[in-house]
């Protein structure tokens, strides 16, 4: 087997009609509808980290209000508009477009050996919905903020009614019109762009999980918009899809929002997954364990996830019958989860580990998910749930999953690809140091809640009894820990940005193909596209990895 990289045969394809052909960007072009698939990644993330510092914030002022019984911080409706703008912006403005819009857009192309996105001009318009979803959410303060969860059922939704509860739909319904364009792009790119000699059995695992990622957002995103649009009429002109007095009914929109919001965990999951199984291998050295089960089990995860949502309505009315199937669908999706994990931890056994900072997150992120996933379990199983059913129990098990489990594998992808996006070498010992500061805080925050749940301390609230106190307490310190751990980081990004070591085209001597270009890659990434001839995970079996030394594109 030959090695992934320029080779005659290659290919050489005409420029994209309506790419300006400089040979770099400036920092300005981040600020403007730019059509290449790179800026429009790293636009994704930087924004979504600035809504993840954002509602970062509010977690840290709600677990402040919690170090005491009595609501004496805040008052509790501001505690409500906190909790609510926390869920919605940590999920929709921030995992969802940093996993799939950042990473999704910057590495696709990258990785198939394409000049851009299918679409380079819908994908900048989807980019370009966020900010004002967000500035929605966030000017809904001006009205007394949205206050009924980020959940949004009615009645509290529509009782509450007023114009920050709209708003809140509408951010959702962008991030949502958002999220489908991305889909459709990413559809299109992967099947239609790859470099000719890249078979289906070549693709990069992330391409597979966003194959998977993409057919569920399209799917489900749909039925979330019906749902609170329907709820926007409710709210504004009187209509009662959802209420009993008009004669509609409160658990159809909980049968619309579940559908979507089940899907959204593996929204959020899956192109994680799929960023654990492109740093595992190149820092474990070996090639990855399963990599057909790995793709397979992604496909699974997305159509099983379809059937599962009514485990979040257990105490819906749900009957015993519909009780039974859908504990036994949601138990079913463990297994092509656990085929993955036991995936990695095969590829990890008897590799040349590097504790690389993108490592430490990554195996941080399969204990930690471990331990969300089992808890998830438990939830699954109607008698317990129902035993657990709205308090810290819940809070506890999502934390870990979307905190230890996405923004883990968001971090790995961070540390991993940054010398590739910037061309520079994040530090190291900071890296370290905010692994160690997110790994403590994480567990300090969130492990406590399971036992606050299991004693009967109920979630939504800003005031409980005195007997809650301690574990509270603990739990507060932990989001302390946690509001700090993200300074390291921070120093680090701004820092190794302007400052850094120079990367050079592969410093982790990788062997997919976003590591033949220069760091950072040209517009239109190659000058001549890519041959491949053998699979993206062959470490440690002689093949020599790509060290790209081409110039930047000049002649196109
Ligand atoms: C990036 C990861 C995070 C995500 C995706 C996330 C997501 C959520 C969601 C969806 C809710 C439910 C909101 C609702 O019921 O309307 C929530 C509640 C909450 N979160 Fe987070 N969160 C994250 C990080 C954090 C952090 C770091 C902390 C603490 C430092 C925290 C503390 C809380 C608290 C105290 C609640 C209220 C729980 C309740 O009363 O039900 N979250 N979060
Ligand atoms: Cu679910």
């Amino acid at each position: 087997m030959a090695q992934a990289n320029l080779s005659p045969e290659a290919t050489k394809t005409p420029p994209i009609e309506g790419h300006p052909h400089l040979p770099d960007w400036k920092w300005y072009d981040y600020f403007t509808f730019n059509i290449d698939h790179k800026v429009i990644g790293i636009q994704y993330l930087v924004l979504a980290f600035i809504f993840y510092l954002i509602a970062g914030l509010m977690a840290v002022a709600m677990r402040t209000e919690l170090a005491t019984p009595d609501s004496d911080f805040m008052d509790p409706s501001l505690y409500n508009a906190l909790l609510t703008n926390h869920g919605t912006i940590m999920i929709f403005l921030w995992i969802v477009p940093a996993a799939i819009g950042g990473f999704g857009n910057y590495l696709v192309p990258l990785m198939i050996g394409a000049r851009d996105m299918a679409f380079p001009k819908l994908n900048a318009l989807a980019f370009w919905l966020n900010p004002p979803a967000g500035a929605l959410l966030l000017g809904s303060f001006l009205f007394g903020g949205a206050q009924a969860g980020w959940t949004s059922y009615p009645p509290l939704s529509v009782i509450t009614a007023n114009t920050a509860q709209s708003m809140w739909i509408l951010a959702v319904v962008l991030v949502g019109t958002s999220s489908i364009m991305g889909s459709v792009n990413f559809l299109v790119t992967i099947w239609k762009m790859r470099v000719p000699s890249m078979k289906w059995d070549q693709l990069p695992l992330f391409c597979w999980a966003m194959v998977a990622t993409s057919f569920l957002a399209l799917f489900s995103t749909p039925v979330l918009a019906a749902g609170l649009i329907l709820l926007l009429f409710d709210i504004n002109f009187g209509t009662g899809f959802f209420q009993p007095d008009a004669g509609g009914n409160v658990v159809v929109y909980q049968h619309l929002f579940w559908f979507y919001s089940h899907p959204a965990v593996y929204l959020m999951i899956l192109p994680i997954f799929g960023i654990m199984s492109e740093v595992i291998p190149v820092h474990a050295r070996k090639p990855i364990f399963g990599y057909k089960a790995i793709a397979y089990s992604s496909l699974t995860i997305s159509i099983v996830g379809l059937f599962v949502w009514v485990h979040h309505m257990f105490t819906s009315g749900t009957p015993p019958w519909m009780r039974i199937f859908f504990t036994i669908s949601t138990l079913i999706v463990a297994v092509p989860t656990g085929i993955k994990i036991f995936s990695w931890v095969a590829t990890l056994w008897g590799g040349k580990i590097r504790f690389t900072s993108a490592m430490l997150f990554a195996v941080g992120l399969l204990s930690m998910f471990v331990f969300g996933g089992l808890s998830g379990v438990t939830l699954g199983t109607a008698p317990f749930d129902i035993h657990v059913h709205d308090t810290y129990y819940v809070v506890g098990h999502f934390h870990y999953v979307l905190f230890g489990g996405s923004v883990f594998g968001i971090y790995a992808g961070i540390y991993h690809w940054f010398p590739k996006m910037t061309g520079r070498m994040l530090n190291e010992t900071l890296g370290r140091l905010h692994f160690v500061l997110t790994f403590i805080g994480t567990n300090l925050t969130f492990a406590p809640m399971h036992e606050l749940g299991m004693q009967g301390m109920p979630r939504r609230v800003a005031m409980y009894d005195p007997q809650f106190v301690g574990l509270n307490q603990l739990a507060t310190i932990g989001a302390f820990t946690l509001g700090i751990s993200v300074l390291p980081m921070l120093i680090n990004v701004i820092w190794s940005w302007s400052r850094g070591p120079k990367a050079g085209g592969n410093p982790w001597n990788a062997l997919t193909l976003e590591w033949t270009t220069p760091s950072p890659p040209p517009v239109e990434n190659w000058t001549i596209l890519p041959a491949v001839t053998h699979g993206p995970y062959e470490y440690g079996v002689g093949i020599q990895p790509p060290q790209p030394d081409q110039p930047a594109l000049d002649e196109a």
